[in-house]
């Protein structure tokens, strides 16, 4: 069988087997949002619940208004507060997990450009299911101006 053929038939199963059983899970991305930027500044975050019906994981996050987009995670190691890129964000079935400034979060950064506020940030979730499906999620993020830490300075 040639490979052409063995992609057909792949491509013929998956697409039996999700209108048997809706082999994706359902992604519910709720309370999304991205912090405005003041001129130059170059990295922000982005922060949002996700509940997925069915175990999943989250694997990455892409968008245009950024060059490199890295989900991080914020942790205390000997009272310093750390942060670093993780490879996926667990989403067990039905738990919303939520992404914020003081846990997991999404980097934007080498933004093209200042994000204003009000600004609607396109977003690109790639979540894949305990199966290996991968499906990716379009969302737009409203950009909010807000006090508190700058998160910017601490990458
Ligand atoms: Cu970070």
């Amino acid at each position: 069988m040639t490979a052409v053929q063995h992609l057909k038939r792949l491509t013929l199963g998956l697409t039996l087997l999700g209108l048997a059983a809706h082999a994706s899970a359902q992604v519910l991305v709720t309370d999304a949002w991205v912090r405005a930027t003041v001129p130059g500044q170059p990295s922000s975050g982005a922060f949002m619940t996700v509940t997925a019906d069915t175990d999943s994981k989250l694997l990455s996050v892409a968008s245009p208004v950024a060059k490199d987009v890295q989900i991080h995670e914020m942790s205390m190691k000997d009272d310093v507060m750390r942060m670093g890129p993780v490879d996926s964000v667990a989403l067990p079935a039905g738990k919303a997990v939520t992404l914020d400034p003081n846990g997991y979060h999404v980097m934007l950064m080498g933004l093209t450009g200042q994000i204003k506020e009000s600004d609607q940030v396109p977003l690109t979730l790639t979540v894949q299911d305990a199966k290996g499906n991968k499906q990716t999620i379009d969302i737009k993020a409203p950009a909010r101006a807000l006090d508190g830490m700058d998160h910017s300075k601490m990458h």
